[in-house]
C-alpha cells in the first residue's frame, strides 16, 4: 500500500489518543519486555571472544571478530618517529576536541590525529541535548539516580559521580567558548526533559546541539594551532618494554604510508561502533563509527566492560530508503510526540528509557502491528503533525528544523505526514575500563568519550553522551598533560602485537580481519 494511505490512521486516531491512558509497566513488565524484544538478548548473535583481555566473555559475532582481528601493521616496520609530541590524541570529534583543547591549555605539545575531517563524529549526532543539572529544582545527585535507573544500576558510581557534578562547569566552559544554547524569553538557560530523566535538564541548541558545540570545538582546535593530520588514521599502539603506551603508527590515507608518532601519553578518543551494523541492524552514526579505538586499546592490553549491550535508539527513520537509520531525535518524543502502531494505537511511554521503547516498538512489529514499506522494511509511526496541532503552526520549524530539513529533500513535509521509525544503533553502551582521570589498565593510555566504559551501565540517558565527552576529554587531556611533564618518551616497540599475534594463532585464529577496520564493510575500497 501507498505509504500516505497506510498514515491515515495517524491522522483518524488522534484526537482520541490524546485522551488515551498509556500503559505503564511495573519493573517487572519492564524487565521481561527487554528481556524478550531487545536485540541485547537475542542469544545467537552473541559468542565468546577466543582469547585477550576479556577472553570467555560473551559479546556480539561482529565485535569478537573485530577485537580477535590482525594488526595491519608488518612486524618488521620502522618505528623511527615522523613525529614526538606530549600527548597524541587519536579521534577528532567531540572527546577528541576537548581532550586536545584542555591539553593544550596545561603547556603540553599536542598532536591530533583524526581519520577522517575534524568534526567527523558522532558528537554531530547528538541532536536533542547535553543532560546537565543547572536549574534550581534540579541537582546533580537527581541526576545521578535518573543515570543510575536508566543504567540498570550498572553504572561506575565514581566515573558517574565525577560526571554530574562537573556538569555546571562543562556548560560555563562551553558558554565560553561561544556555544549558543536556546534560551528562554527572559534570557535564562532553556531546559527539556529527556528520556528516563525526572527533570527538565537537556540544554538544546534546537536540534543540532552536538553539531554546534562540535562547530564551537572545531574552531577552537583551529584558533589554538593545535597540531593536526587530518585523514590519518591510527592503526596500531606502540608500547615500551613494560608495556606502557609510547605513541602510535598512523595510515596516511592519501598516500597509504604508515606514520609513526612518538607520544609520552595517547588518548583515545575514536568514538563508537555503529558501522559494524550489529546484528544487522542499520545506524545513526557517522561513517568512521568502526570501533577502532576498542580493537587498538584490546590489543594493547586493555580491559572492556559492559561489551554485551548496546544502545538501539528507538527513532531510526525507515522511510524513505536514502534516510534507513538516521536519527529521528528524541526530542520529538520529549515534545509529546506519540508512537503509534498499525492500528492506531499508542503502546508505551514516550518518555521511557530508549531500551524499553525500542523492545517495545519490536514488540509491536513482531506480533503484527508494524507498518511494512513497499521495500519490505516494518516500523511504527511517530506522529510528528501532532506537535503543531497542540503547540501551533511553526512549531517543528521552530525547534526542529534540521529534522524538517532531513526530511524535505525527500518532498517529506513532517508537519502534515508522521514519520515511520524503527530502532537504530546508536550507541555502544560499554567500553574500556578508565579511571576518573580517564587512564586505561594500561600506563600512559587514557581514553574518553564512547571508546570508554562504564559510566553509563547498560543503557544511556539522552543527552549524556554530549556531557561525558566534554568531563572526560577534560580529564583525561588534563592529566596526559601533566603525566607527560614527569615521564621521559618510553622506547618505541610493537611486542604486544607480537604477543597477540602468537595469542591469536595459539587459539586457532587464523583467518582474523585487518583490525582496526577503520571502514565499513561496503566502503569503497579505492
Ligand atoms: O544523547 C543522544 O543520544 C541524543 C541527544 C540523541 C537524540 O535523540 O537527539
Amino acid at each position: 500500500m501507498d505509504i500516505h494511505a497506510l498514515q491515515e490512521i495517524v491522522h483518524k486516531t488522534r484526537d482520541e489518543r490524546r485522551k488515551q491512558t498509556l500503559p505503564k509497566y511495573s519493573p517487572a513488565e519492564r524487565d521481561t519486555l527487554i528481556k524478550k524484544y531487545h536485540p541485547d538478548f537475542r542469544e545467537s548473535a552473541y559468542r565468546p571472544i577466543k582469547f585477550g583481555p576479556n577472553k570467555g566473555e560473551s559479546t556480539v559475532r561482529e565485535l569478537a571478530t573485530l577485537l580477535e582481528g590482525e594488526s595491519p601493521v608488518p612486524a618488521d616496520l620502522d618505528l623511527t618517529p615522523a613525529h614526538a609530541v606530549d600527548v597524541l590524541v587519536i579521534g577528532g570529534g567531540g572527546a577528541g576536541c576537548a581532550a586536545a583543547l584542555h591539553a593544550h591549555a596545561q603547556g603540553a605539545e599536542v598532536l591530533l590525529a583524526t581519520k577522517l575531517r575534524l568534526g567527523d563524529s558522532n558528537t554531530v549526532m547528538a541532536q536533542g541535548g547535553i543532560q546537565i543539572a543547572i536549574t534550581k529544582e534540579d541537582s546533580p545527585i537527581q541526576h545521578f539516580l535518573d543515570t543510575l535507573k536508566g543504567g540498570h544500576m550498572k553504572n561506575d558510581h565514581q566515573l558517574l559521580k565525577v560526571m554530574v557534578e562537573e556538569g555546571p562547569s562543562v556548560a560555563q566552559w562551553l558558554l565560553g567558548l561561544g556555544v549558543l544554547f536556546d534560551r528562554d524569553s527572559d534570557g535564562n538557560l532553556h531546559v527539556k526533559k529527556g528520556g528516563g530523566s525526572s527533570k527538565p535538564r537537556l540544554l538544546t541548541c534546537s536540534d543540532y546541539t552536538g553539531l554546534e558545540i562540535m562547530r564551537v570545538l572545531k574552531d577552537e582546535v583551529l584558533n589554538q594551532k593545535i597540531q593536526l593530520m587530518e585523514f590519518s588514521a591510527a592503526v596500531e599502539l606502540l608500547s615500551d618494554e613494560n608495556g606502557a603506551c609510547t605513541g602510535a603508527v598512523l595510515r596516511d590515507l592519501d598516500n597509504k604510508r604508515f606514520v609513526v608518532v612518538a607520544a609520552k601519553t595517547v588518548i583515545l578518543a575514536t568514538g563508537g561502533i555503529g558501522r559494524l551494523h550489529i546484528q544487522g541492524f542499520p545506524t545513526s552514526n557517522h561513517y568512521g563509527a568502526t570501533g577502532d579505538g576498542l580493537a587498538l586499546a584490546y590489543r594493547m592490553g586493555a580491559k572492556l566492560l559492559q561489551v554485551d549491550t548496546f544502545q538501539y535508539h528507538p527513532s531510526g527513520a525507515v522511510y524513505p530508503e536514502q534516510l534507513i537509520g538516521a536519527l529521528v531525535t528524541e526530542g520529538i518524543r520529549s515534545e509529546g510526540g506519540h508512537l503509534v502502531n498499525a492500528k492506531g494505537e499508542r503502546f508505551v511511554n514516550e518518555l521511557d528509557t530508549r531500551d524499553v521503547v525500542s523492545s517495545s516498538i519490536i514488540r509491536e512489529c513482531e506480533e503484527g502491528r508494524g507498518i511494512r514499506t513497499m521495500s519490505g522494511r516494518i516500523g511504527v509511526w511517530l506522529d510528528t503533525p501532532l506537535l503543531e496541532v497542540e503547540q501551533g503552526p511553526g512549531t517543528l520549524e521552530k525547534h526542529f528544523p534540521a529534522m524538517v530539513r532531513q526530511y524535505k529533500r525527500y518532498a517529506i513535509d513532517i508537519s502534515k505526514d508522521p514519520v515511520l521509525i524503527y530502532p537504530t544503533l546508536h550507541y555502544q553502551n560499554g567500553g574500556v575500563q578508565i579511571d576518573v582521570n580517564g587512564e586505561s589498565g594500561v600506563r600512559q593510555l587514557f581514553v574518553a568519550g564512547e571508546t570508554s566504559g562504564g559510566l553509563h551501565g547498560r543503557n544511556r540517558l539522552m543527552g549524556n553522551s554530549l556531557l561525558d565527552l566534554m568531563v572526560y576529554g577534560k580529564r583525561a587531556g588534563t592529566t596526559a598533560a601533566a603525566r607527560a611533564k614527569s615521564i621521559s618518551q618510553g622506547k618505541l616497540t610493537i611486542q604486544h602485537v607480537a604477543r597477540f599475534r602468537a595469542e591469536s594463532r595459539k587459539h586457532g585464529v587464523s583467518d582474523g580481519i585487518p583490525s582496526p577496520m577503520l571502514f565499513p564493510a561496503y566502503s569503497r575500497k579505492e
